[in-house]
């Protein structure tokens, strides 16, 4: 951490003007570390310029918007890309301009594509890694405002301290930003709690919940009910994750209907998983994604029995 903390400090020491870039698409903890980092320069370094920049308007109402600059500004400034693991997902690809690149991540860092790269891939989020060098700086570095940031990150990656990268250290972390006069009721509420139509919907979810054998769950939305409850194919897939903590669940998915380019019915899915890989049935249905969370598109009815059946057969594989 001593080494990060010094090439960090050089380069604050050496730029006037900072531009800080966070992922496409932004989740919060890449936008956590953004708003943080930016709010600690402007009270630790109170005579430089600081620019948080992204293209995407964001819709969550406790961050900022984006600042807007010229390209002449980003020539002459030191970025920061923090929370991306590679340039290409970068929101404002103007980072390219900059003078130097310093990269701050908690992803494995595949694409080293920083003139500096801290990166250190044992924290659960990068908002955790920013606070640790912070910390090092100076304990009292952090104030309430860039602190508020930086927790909204640390609590939202690390899904309240119970991914498989929480740590000691992010618990550590979490008291020292709890210490920095922030009010954590008030982060959760704003985080966490979900408006009426979204808990209506989580209900019609579970309702419609079939099983299939004994450990795969799914639910399937028919033109009808998508139309009925006002909700587009992509959206009420979503809401897959809301079966994703019951206990006889070892798989679990939604499915909508829409009709492609020739006006026959076809279904989309989400499928998640708690244990198996899934990654490589979804490729044989036109999908793919991640071993515990995949995608698939253009099923027939026909291939949506299949499919469960070829779930099945790989649980009771892993099962024997
Ligand atoms: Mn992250």
């Amino acid at each position: 951490m001593q080494e990060f903390v010094k090439i960090f400090q050089n380069y604050l020491d050496e730029y006037e003007t900072i531009t800080i870039y966070r992922h496409t698409h932004p989740d919060t903890d890449a936008l956590g570390a953004q708003f943080g980092l930016k709010q600690w320069i402007i009270d630790n370094y109170p005579q430089k310029k600081v620019y948080a920049l992204g293209i995407e308007k964001s819709d969550v109402p406790y961050f900022p918007q984006s600042d807007d600059i010229n390209d002449e500004i980003i020539r002459n400034s030191l970025a920061i890309a923090v929370d991306c693991g590679n340039l290409d997902r970068i929101d404002d690809q103007r980072i390219k301009l900059a003078k130097k690149i310093l990269k701050i991540d908690h992803h494995p860092n595949v694409e080293p594509y920083g003139d500096h790269n801290l990166v250190d891939t044992n924290c659960a989020s990068c908002t955790q890694l920013l606070a640790t060098i912070f910390k090092e700086i100076d304990y009292n570095s952090v104030l309430s405002a860039c602190s508020t940031y930086l927790y909204r990150g640390l609590l939202t990656d690390s899904l309240c301290y119970k991914t498989s990268s929480t740590t000691a250290k992010t618990l550590e972390i979490g008291a020292y930003l709890a210490s920095k006069d922030i009010d954590i009721r008030k982060i959760n509420l704003e985080l966490f709690d979900i408006d009426l139509q979204t808990f209506k919907l989580q209900t019609i979810v579970r309702n419609k919940i079939k099983l299939y054998h004994d450990h795969i769950a799914y639910c399937i939305f028919d033109l009808d009910e998508l139309k009925e409850y006002n909700l587009e194919g992509k959206k009420a897939r979503e809401f897959v994750n809301e079966m994703g903590n019951i206990k006889e669940f070892a798989i679990w998915a939604i499915f909508t209907q829409r009709k492609d380019s020739n006006g026959q019915i076809v279904y989309d899915g989400s499928l998640r998983s708690k244990y198996v890989a899934i990654n490589q049935i979804a490729s044989k249905y036109n999908g793919g994604g991640h071993p515990n969370a995949s995608g698939i598109k253009n099923l027939t009815e026909n291939d949506l029995n299949n499919i469960l059946e070829d779930l099945q057969n790989i649980l009771s594989k892993q099962n024997d």
